[in-house]
């Protein structure tokens, strides 16, 4: 099949009965993975919510360090919290955080080779293209050296938060202060370059339009033809509670929505090897639905999610290995463990 153009896929988007699409992405996704879902058992850690970044979506941020919600974990406390997952089979640490004002670049050296030394197999997963530019920033230091120096420290992986929508001027709307798209995307190509994969997030159901979520595609599939880096796509639902673009757009995503933006991510993507449904975003129900609409990951156990429940997600915050187990086989489809590099443990 030749690749979809962005008006093809509009087109499809658009005007595709859901059943047809779904039908489409499935075939895509079973052409690469058969019934296989992939799952891992893994810890969400978000070391700290003091950010000097105010994006208009998050409600997880704290401006203020002394503001009594915010807080901002010791290495001690970011070692006890590996260490519970690990006991718990974790195969990945996703680490990510805010721009804390007071965090020196060693900060995150020594935590990557703390935890590195202290449970030398568990994938650590940490820190978006946002936090690596911040490094960068702060240190005054190329950005390739950042990245040797964590990979050396321990990193993995890097996950795909930070993206939002990487059309300029939706994100000049919505986090005008954050890395800019070009930024965002030479984040990854640099990471890429350093033998390391990452994923790519896009948060959708605000105040963007369908053109701009395949514009924001079609940067992703153009980066991926050039460094086959990705891992993973991961639409993030936007959630609206307590942050000033909820305020201003109340909740617009649907469950069909968000099925018609996995199906054509799965679709658009060509060269990407997952889609994953985010359980904790999507909500169970969906998340399972969007198994059968193209998506071949459904993330993991989580055990504690700050980001999206602090902006209304009615999900629970984690989930164990079994019950994930049990979900996905209820689908009639097949668990695959892996770990943050896709690694598989069945
Ligand atoms: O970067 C912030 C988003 C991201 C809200 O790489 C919000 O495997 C919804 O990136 N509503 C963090 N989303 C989550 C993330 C992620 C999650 C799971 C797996 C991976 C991976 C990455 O959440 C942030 C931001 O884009 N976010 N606020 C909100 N109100
Ligand atoms: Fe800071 Fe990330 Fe929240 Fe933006 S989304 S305010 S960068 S924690």
């Amino acid at each position: 099949m030749s690749r979809l153009s962005i008006q093809e896929a509009l087109d499809l988007f658009n005007n595709a009965p859901l059943e047809d699409l779904s039908k489409m992405a499935n075939h895509a996704k079973e052409w690469r993975h058969g019934k296989s879902v992939y799952w891992v058992n893994n810890r969400q850690i978000n070391y700290t919510n003091v950010c000097v970044l105010h994006c208009s979506f998050c409600a997880f941020s704290r401006i203020k360090k002394d503001s009594p919600t915010a807080y901002s974990w010791t290495h001690e406390t970011i070692l006890q919290k590996a260490e519970e997952a690990i006991l718990k089979g974790a195969k990945e640490l996703h680490i990510v955080g805010g721009l804390h004002p007071d965090h020196s670049f060693s900060y995150y050296v020594e935590m990557l080779s703390k935890l590195r030394a202290r449970f030398p197999s568990v994938n650590l997963k940490a820190f978006t293209a946002v936090e690596l530019c911040y490094f960068a920033k702060i240190t005054q230091r190329p950005l390739k050296d950042i990245v040797l120096e964590l990979k050396e420290a321990g990193l993995d992986a890097l996950p795909g938060g930070g993206a939002e929508i990487l059309v300029q001027s939706v994100r000049d709307e919505i986090c005008p202060d954050k890395e800019t798209a070009e930024e965002w995307l030479n984040a990854h190509r640099t990471v890429h370059q350093a033998a390391l994969h990452s994923n790519a997030t896009m948060l959708f159901g605000h105040i963007e339009s369908p053109e701009h979520r395949l514009e924001h595609m079609q940067m992703l599939r153009d980066l991926q033809d050039e460094t086959n880096g990705f891992f993973a796509f991961i639409p993030l639902v936007f959630h609206p509670e307590k942050n000033s673009l909820g305020r201003r757009v109340g909740n617009i995503t649907t469950p069909e929505d968000i099925l018609r933006t996995v199906a054509i991510s799965r679709l658009f993507l060509d060269n990407f090897p997952h889609i994953k449904a985010y359980w904790i975003q999507m909500g169970i129900p969906t998340a399972l639905k969007a198994l059968h609409a193209g998506a071949s990951d459904l993330d993991g156990t989580i055990l504690e999610e700050k980001i999206t429940h602090a902006a209304g997600a009615s999900s629970p915050i984690g989930m164990s290995a079994s019950q994930i187990r049990e979900l996905i086989l209820n689908e009639s489809l097949i668990p695959i463990e892996r770990n943050a590099k896709y690694e598989t443990f069945n």
